[in-house]
């Protein structure tokens, strides 16, 4: 595989736009980065120092990140935790697999992470150009899950009405984010450079990047929990087949079941985030709910432009 080489060039020599929320953004090897997550992405690629046990969860916002943390962290940790006391109970998801960027690298530049047990989960927004060399180079693992397209900006944009980022809800809010997105102008954007960072990846080295999509999930959980199990070398036994594990697990990270835990319902992540908003409603197809035709046909159009040749399909 080639990469890019990573420069450590100030923000201010780049070029810099404002995102539609109001938030600075910085334009960095062809990624669009919010300029607070310039220096933690710079410190992760200096410092962070990948084990071959690790496992690297990747996703573009709002594309299934918080489900994809809980069924891993599950999967990775079932014979830690039985089911009734598993973590997930009292913690969100983002507590138990810490972004690097967002978290890890967001207040130091080279913490101590040597001690973490195995397996070490973390996980990032970052564009597959954009990780540190370590991962690359290291027989860790990477989960890429994505999501198609519509449903991801209409989730993002709610999102961040529920949060209060930005303008309020209205139509021409809509109208400004949406010219954005189609321009590939926000906050780990452009979509389609980062999900064919990964999908290539993926197909150079299928035993290294698992690629998932959010839809595939919502239709076969049984079949894509196993599957991130065997990926993980971690296959579940006939024996863990038969007590039902695989429904264990796919019902505690189900939609509902997550959305219903106390923990889910109240709080903060990242200092500003309601943890409510991270589960809104969970379904393929809810952009026809906000997307005007011709919005949702300009979409399909960039995907079928940026995504030709390459094999990649979607759901909608
Ligand atoms: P993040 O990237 O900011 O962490 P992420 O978890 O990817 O966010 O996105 C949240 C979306 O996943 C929400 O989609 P929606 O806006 O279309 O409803 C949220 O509802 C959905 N989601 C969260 N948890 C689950 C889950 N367990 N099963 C299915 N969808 C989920």
């Amino acid at each position: 595989m080639k990469f890019p080489k990573m420069s450590s060039r100030s923000c201010s020599e780049l070029e810099q736009r404002e995102s539609w929320d109001g938030s600075p953004l910085v334009k960095y090897c062809g990624c669009w980065l919010q300029v607070m997550l310039f220096r933690p992405v710079l410190a992760a690629q200096k410092h962070f120092k990948a084990k071959s046990t690790d496992i690297l969860l990747s996703t573009m916002p709002k594309s299934g990140t918080t489900w994809l943390k809980a069924l891993t962290f599950s999967i990775a940790n079932r014979n830690v935790f039985p089911i009734d006391q598993t973590p997930l109970l009292t913690s969100t998801p983002h507590m138990l697999v810490p972004f690097l960027e967002l978290n890890v690298y967001w207040e130091q530049d080279n913490p101590d992470l040597e001690n973490i047990p195995s397996p070490r989960i973390f996980s990032t927004h970052m564009h597959f150009e954009l990780l540190p060399v370590s991962i690359r180079e290291t027989d860790c693992r990477i989960i890429y899950i994505c999501r198609n397209p519509l449903d991801q900006f209409v989730s993002h944009i709610q999102f961040l009405f529920r949060n209060k980022f930005g303008k309020d809800a209205d139509p021409a809010a809509m109208d400004e984010a949406f010219e954005m997105y189609c321009q590939g102008i926000y906050s780990f954007g452009p979509f389609w450079d980062h999900i064919l960072g990964y999908w290539n990846a993926h197909l150079e080295n299928p035993g290294k990047v698992l690629f998932l999509k959010y839809e595939d999930l919502k239709e076969d959980i049984t079949s894509q929990v196993k599957k991130i199990a065997e990926f993980l070398g971690l296959p579940f036994s006939q024996e863990e087949e038969e007590q039902g594990l695989i429904d264990q697990i796919s019902g505690l990270c189900s939609f509902e079941s997550l959305r219903n835990l106390a923990v889910n319902k109240t709080g903060i992540t990242l200092g500003v985030l309601k943890n409510s908003s991270f589960f809104r409603k969970g379904q393929v197809g809810d952009w026809a709910n906000y997307l005007t035709p011709a919005m949702a046909e300009r979409i399909k159009k960039l995907m079928d432009t940026k995504f030709e040749g390459s094999g990649l399909l979607f759901k909608t």
